[in-house]
């Protein structure tokens, strides 16, 4: 079956150049040069302050970091494309997205740092905490899409504030598999719900190629569901901005769900905890090195004439401010009472909860014992 769930939109070619596509090339007419120069800009600082994660995990600065390295089109051209009060339903892995929203690095680290669940609140950019429970996110965001609805049916929000509040259902070639998305399109496609699933298919979940998750194009499944799916090329900052403006111009006309694949990779290993090196070709990640989305879209902005060296220049120095601005943000958090983890979990007393506390308890007795008998040897 050839059609857009199966073909990959490509608009910015692997060399470097800009083909038309009939359907979607329209919306880069809303990007002047600045506009242009500015996707790049957040891919780039993403990926600085992307790195700087990585190496403060590496000194034992954070307890954990998600890299988005090789993802940074896909999320900057799909976040570029919708309305400041579109909201957003991320899974831990959106940070080029959370960044463009005006996230700070250090409302986005704290997470990271184990300092709290989440350092930001959803209602000041319209962007949701990150979900690390699979897919649980895209029930959140048909559950709030379906209160939009009402809200419109109860005359509460007028249609034309209705238009710019669309959902953004964000999740993983893995996450496509949990039984909570099924539920998810199902409601979105019977209530005609206003939401974009967002599937940026990395190629693995964490060990599990996609290959596995799924036997045909993951945008094939909207069709079960009764709407549409598209495939793009997620390493193609101007087609996955294309691509996602026409959904997001389709659903605020109250076309219903649409569902986006976005084919990407993932360049870096699935978190800091783990060794992709184990499950994955040297060869495959260097195939996918090869079609670097940051590469392909300077190359093109460059022989267009739309940047030169010296706006290059000018972002490798705002990169290099926001890794300074990431080191500090990650000083100064301050750590928090371990206790808190346990008293916030239900109102009543617990008896899971309070055995947890009790094995805490035991654990931390043991390095004072450690303490001790290193403190013995030594005198
Ligand atoms: C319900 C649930 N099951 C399992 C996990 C463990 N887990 C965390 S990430 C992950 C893989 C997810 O892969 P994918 O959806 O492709 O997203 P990616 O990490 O590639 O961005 C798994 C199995 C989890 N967090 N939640
Ligand atoms: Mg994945």
């Amino acid at each position: 079956m050839e059609d857009a769930a199966t073909e990959r939109v490509q608009l910015l070619a692997e060399d470097g150049t800009l083909s038309t596509h009939e359907l979607y090339s329209r919306h880069l007419e809303g990007l002047d040069d600045a506009g242009f120069r500015a996707l790049y800009r957040h891919m780039a600082l993403e990926r600085r302050f992307d790195a700087e994660a990585t190496s403060l995990q590496r000194q034992g600065q954070l307890a954990l970091w998600a890299p988005a390295l090789g993802q940074e089109a896909t999320q900057v051209g799909t976040i570029a494309a919708l309305k400041s009060t579109d909201r957003v339903f991320p899974t831990y892995r959106e940070h080029a997205m959370a960044l463009y929203r005006g996230i700070s690095p250090e409302e986005l680290i704290v997470l990271f740092r184990a300092a709290a669940h989440t350092g930001w609140d959803p209602n000041t950019y319209n962007f949701n905490s990150y979900a690390i429970v699979l897919a649980s996110q895209t029930l959140h965001a048909t559950g709030w899409a379906m209160g939009i609805q009402q809200d419109l049916r109860s005359g509460t929000l007028p249609r034309d504030k209705a238009e710019d509040e669309i959902v953004l259902a964000c999740l993983g070639d893995g996450a496509s598999s949990q039984g909570d998305v099924h539920e998810s399109m199902v409601f979105a496609a019977s209530y005609r719900l206003p939401m974009l699933y967002f599937i940026q298919n990395n190629h693995w979940a964490i060990s599990v190629p996609s290959s596995t998750q799924s036997r045909a194009p993951l945008a094939h499944r909207a069709a079960g569901y009764g709407f549409e799916g598209v495939r793009v090329d997620g390493n193609d900052v101007l087609a996955s901005y294309a691509v996602a403006a026409e959904m997001a111009e389709q659903i605020r006309s109250g076309a219903g769900p649409k569902l986006i694949e976005s084919v990407t990779y993932r360049l870096g290993a699935h978190t800091t905890a783990d060794d992709p090196t184990k499950y994955r070709s040297a060869e495959e990640v260097a195939s996918w090195e090869a079609r670097d989305p940051l590469h392909r879209y300077r190359q093109w902005l460059t022989s267009e004439g739309k940047a030169d060296e010296g706006f290059f220049d000018e972002v490798d120095a705002e990169a290099k401010d926001v890794a300074a601005d990431l080191r500090r943000a990650v000083a100064e958090i301050e750590p928090i009472d371990i206790e808190r983890v346990f008293d916030t979990v239900y109102t009543e007393p617990h008896r899971q909860v309070e055995a947890d506390r009790a094995w805490l308890k035991d654990y931390e007795a043991g390095f004072a014992e450690d303490d001790d008998a290193e403190e013995a040897a030594s005198s």
